[in-house]
């Protein structure tokens, strides 16, 4: 061995002697180096050059060359060798190939993965947000949990409850408002919009229940009451003693306690008498009020006015409030001229006008400016997510959480067929009902470009009742499906706080197959609390009611469907279990209607639910999929959800009628003979074989039957059929893209 190593550096000595050096690449003699050589010695003139030490250059390229010699052709690279031989070796054939073999195939694999990458990207389908994966479920927090005995339900008392939407698999919460509020509305009329109101808790009751909310995954929707506040609201003491900054907050005019009103503007004459116009004795003028005289509407064409809607939209974000539900949002704008409206009758006297039903809204419902109005606190919303570390969401045990888009059916969550979504937007959803002006509701979803709502309730459905038919139910799913913008998400509304329960206006025997439709339609269902156990209407007696509309007129009391919710058959329904006292009375049935005994039952209303929720979230058709009429007569309504690619595909069939059916589809080609009945209404039938041609129902029965088939309904129906989004599964791989 030539080589020593010596303070740091190699030197090598004898090699320059030697005269035998070829170039090991090509056995080249050595003078084809030399030009480059003398570029060396150009270069190490001064050998001692660079060295802290002084101490010359002890390896001269002549040295380095020759020590690829045929002499040194054993010794091979390591760390520390001269450049110049390191140079010499990776020249070589044996080292170059290799190394660039290396190179190429890092630089194909690099492109081969940013092409998947991107072309996955611009295939694969929109990620569901977490408001479209899950049913949305209202709580009305007077009436769900007390936890201190006063006989209201509170904010402590939801957080004991919430295992209860997990175990539903729920992960949308909407609470009705509890601001703080002299309830005369019961919280509609909001005293400070930034306070907790005494009855629900504290400041501190909240937040813990949005901790504790999101600890375990969910989501809590604010609902938010743009329109109007309570007379007692500080910006309205201020407006009525005309301070200059509020002045205009309200709607006024001139008028007086004795002559006529402003105009003939009414509405619901039974809560406030026959003029949506209160005189005020502290200023001298008449104020607006759409609702009750206790609830002013605000004077949106103020950008003061405005502004404290945003800042108080912001103030939720701030506490970390995953949307927000508009209330009574058509009734936000009026015309500014405040002429009267037209009558729907114009012959009769203008004293004859004692209702809204009497008047066509043209000058207070839906105005323009109010989408423009809406937008900007969608705007609002949308900036405030994206802004840097505003809105993390975090699931159990700190993880971001991730959102299955869903599962083929009976298959295991596993990454192959999941498609994982990490969703931070806020919702928004609107309340308008505009029930005969179909296009006035669709405006809510705003346009391809400018979003405003993610929905706006569908409450069609609350006229199921009316009809007892499949022709009936068809018809008011379509009018939801033939109307919505393209691309949108439908949702779906049986029952809230101000309509009966559906399972007293329906009927107890419909409740399961409501349920049924509710969550296999396309779109987000939305449940009352105690509609996911059949919970019915109370009766309130005159002495009971609780409700200000019941109180002027005891036939609109909304006192009914709003009992307390029924947990189990201890004293008050367990809603109430420290003192016997209820702000309403507990429904006699809870006895037997209660969600301890129906989770014990695997057949009850509230197991069904349950599994019907949890294959809406798992089978990939009922998220993503196709859905498809097939059917609808006088009892039956029948439709399909499949999925491109997918194999298994579902056929529901409902008896909304009053008699017992058997439908025959054996005409719908792309169905097969025998389906299996994975869930249904009545218990004994699931897992049985059923015949298309002659598919058994008796009235409220509802079935769900898989098929196996890769021919498609849809395709040769066009006409019948709606997706919000087109995707196909590619069933080996468990992946979906855009097709
Ligand atoms: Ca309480
Ligand atoms: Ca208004």
């Amino acid at each position: 061995m030539r080589f020593k190593k010596a303070s740091g550096r190699v030197e090598l000595a004898e090699g320059t002697r030697n005269p035998a050096f070829r170039d090991a690449d090509g056995d080249e003699p050595a003078a084809e180096h030399s030009a480059g050589r003398e570029d060396h010695s150009a270069r190490t003139e001064d050998p001692s050059a660079g060295r802290e030490d002084g101490v010359a250059a002890v390896v001269e390229p002549e040295a380095a060359v020759a020590v690829v010699g045929d002499e040194y052709s054993q010794v091979r690279p390591y760390a520390g060798m001269p450049k110049e031989v390191l140079l010499r070796y990776s020249s070589q054939a044996r080292y170059r190939v290799p190394r660039e073999i290396l190179f190429w195939l890092t630089v194909c694999c690099t492109l081969a993965l940013v092409a998947v990458t991107v072309t996955v990207v611009a295939v694969s389908p929109r990620c569901l947000s977490w408001w479209q994966a899950s049913p949305v479920y209202q709580v009305y927090p007077r009436s769900f949990k007390d936890s201190d005995g006063d006989g209201i339900g509170d904010l402590k008392g939801i957080v004991e409850k919430l295992d209860h939407f997990l175990y539903l698999n729920i992960k949308s919460v909407w609470i009705s408002p509890f601001y703080r509020s002299p309830m005369r509305d019961f919280g509609y009329d909001v005293e400070d919009f930034r306070d907790i109101d005494p009855i629900f808790g504290t400041m501190a009751d909240f937040e813990n229940l949005l901790a504790e909310m999101h600890q375990r995954g969910l989501k809590l929707i604010m609902d938010f009451i743009p329109n109007h506040t309570s007379d007692r609201h500080r910006w309205f003491n201020l407006s009525r003693t005309r301070d200059p900054h509020y002045e205009d907050y309200y709607v006024w005019a001139d008028c007086n306690s004795t002559s006529p009103k402003p105009n003939n503007w009414v509405r619901t004459v039974s809560v406030f008498g026959n003029s949506s116009w209160t005189y005020d004795e502290v200023r001298g003028q008449c104020y607006l009020h759409q609702f009750l005289k206790e609830q002013p509407d605000l004077n949106f064409r103020n950008p003061d006015v405005r502004q404290e809607i945003i800042d108080l939209i912001r103030f939720w974000l701030d506490k970390g409030v995953d949307g927000f539900r508009m209330d009574a949002v058509k009734h936000i704008l009026e015309a500014e001229h405040l002429r009267d409206e037209p009558q729907v009758y114009p012959d009769r006297p203008p004293e004859s006008v004692t209702t809204e039903w009497d008047l066509h809204h043209d000058y207070t419902y839906t105005q323009l400016g109010l989408h423009d109005l809406l937008r900007e606190f969608r705007a609002e919303m949308d900036a405030y997510s994206r802004e840097p570390g505003r809105y993390r969401y975090r699931g159990p045990r700190g993880r971001v959480a991730m959102w299955p888009a869903g599962v083929p059916n009976g298959r295991k969550l596993g990454v192959r067929n999941i498609m994982v979504c990490v969703w931070l937007g806020r919702f928004m959803v609107t309340e308008s009902y505009d029930y005969h002006e179909v296009e006035k509701t669709m405006m809510y979803y705003g346009t391809r470009l400018i979003k405003e709502s993610d929905f706006p309730f569908n409450f069609y459905l609350l006229d199921l009742p009316h009809n007892k038919s499949g022709a009936w139910a068809k018809h008011l799913v379509d009018l939801w499906m033939a109307n919505m913008p393209l691309g949108k998400w439908p949702n779906w509304v049986v029952g809230n706080h101000d309509r009966s329960r559906i399972a007293s206006s329906a009927g107890p025997t419909y409740v399961r197959a409501i349920n049924m439709m509710l969550l296999t339609l396309p779109g987000t269902p939305t449940t009352y609390y105690g509609e996911e156990i059949g919970m019915e209407n109370i009766n309130v007696t005159e002495s009971q009611i609780q409700d200000p509309a019941g109180k002027y007129n005891a036939s609109a009391s909304r006192d009914p469907e709003r009992s307390p919710m029924q947990w189990n058959d201890d004293m008050n329904a367990g809603f109430n279990n420290k003192t016997n006292v209820t702000w309403l009375p507990v429904h006699p049935d809870y006895e037997s209607v209660n969600v301890e005994v129906q989770k014990a039952d695997g057949g009850s209303v509230l197991s069904q639910y349950r599994s019907l929720s949890s294959l809406r979230q798992t089978a990939l058709p009922f998220l993503r999929g196709w859905f498809c009429y097939v059917h609808a007569d006088a009892n039956v309504f029948s439709y399909v959800r499949e999925l491109d690619g997918h194999r298994a595909a579902y056929l529901i069939l409902l008896n909304f009628g009053t008699q017992s059916a058997a439908t025959d589809l054996s005409s719908v080609q792309e169905l097969p003979d025998q389906l299996e009945v994975v869930a249904a209404t009545n218990p004994v039938r699931d897992g049985n074989t059923v015949q298309k041609s002659s598919i058994l129902t008796e009235a409220g029965e509802g079935l769900v039957m898989q098929y196996s088939t890769y021919t498609r309904f849809h395709p040769k129906h066009p006409a019948e059929c709606f997706v919000s989004e087109k995707a196909c599964l590619l069933e080996t791989i468990g992946i979906l893209y855009k097709c």
